[in-house]
């Protein structure tokens, strides 16, 4: 699987090439990221990325061209034309189904904004996906195009190790993961829940279940469906 980001902020990414099982997982060729600076694709002398809004208003938006130009730059390495995700407050929020769909292309391109965003017309014709983390506002899309790539990284076979696979992570089933205990066994007077202690592997595989259940009734009712009862 290959990346590309489009940012303003390369550096940011090192985040993720640096540390834990991403890191890991470039190290072993499982996936390739490649940064792109729209800087680099401004005609002016002064390397304008932004200008003012039609309109007015507050603040500045990405210019069409300097971004056009990375991704034509982009498309004239690969074979095929990527996936183009632009990361926004705006977008259909990602959950670990979309994620676990992502995990199907080959080349994935992230489109990161700054300033109030990027200019309406290179998102409506050269987007193909718009994806929000989470109904709150950060400023740039660097942290969220990381998330978004730190959770697909995970579950491209072979980037965790069998002691941490993804079957079990909150959500695989739809439910949130149940809690989960290290020695020692009593800890500032709390004990571990006393069936995993007494290794009947069909009791504790019952008490996790009915655990994830209980949580998520409890936590997110939003997200329970029927196929969980
Ligand atoms: C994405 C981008 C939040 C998200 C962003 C999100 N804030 N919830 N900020 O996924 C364009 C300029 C959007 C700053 C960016």
């Amino acid at each position: 699987m290959r990346f590309d980001v489009i940012t303003l902020f390369p550096e940011m990414f090192e985040a993720l090439t640096e540390s834990g099982v991403s890191r890991r997982a470039i190290q072993s060729e499982l996936y390739t990221l490649k940064t792109w600076n729209p800087r680099q694709f401004t005609l002016d002398k002064h390397k304008t990325v932004d200008d003012r809004p039609y309109g007015g208003g507050p603040g500045m938006v990405m210019m069409y061209q300097p971004l056009k130009d990375t991704l034509s730059a982009i498309e004239g390495e690969l074979q095929a034309k990527p996936h183009v995700v632009y990361l926004s407050p705006q977008g259909q929020p990602l959950t670990q189904q979309k994620v676990a769909d992502l995990t199907q292309y080959d080349n994935i391109t992230l489109l990161c904004g700054r300033y109030e965003g990027v200019d309406e017309r290179l998102v409506a014709s050269s987007v193909d996906e718009e994806i929000s983390i989470g109904d709150f506002v950060v400023s740039g899309g660097e942290l969220p195009a990381m998330m978004l790539m730190d959770a697909v990284i995970r579950l491209i076979p072979g980037a965790l190790g069998h002691s941490q696979s993804a079957e079990q992570d909150s959500f695989s089933d739809g439910l949130l993961d149940c809690p989960h205990y290290t020695r020692p066994e009593v800890v500032d007077g709390m004990s571990v829940p006393s069936v995993l202690m007494e290794g009947n592997h069909a009791k504790i595989d019952a008490w996790r279940q009915a655990q994830k259940l209980a949580r998520t009734q409890q936590r997110r009712p939003d997200i329970l469906s029927d196929k969980n009862s």
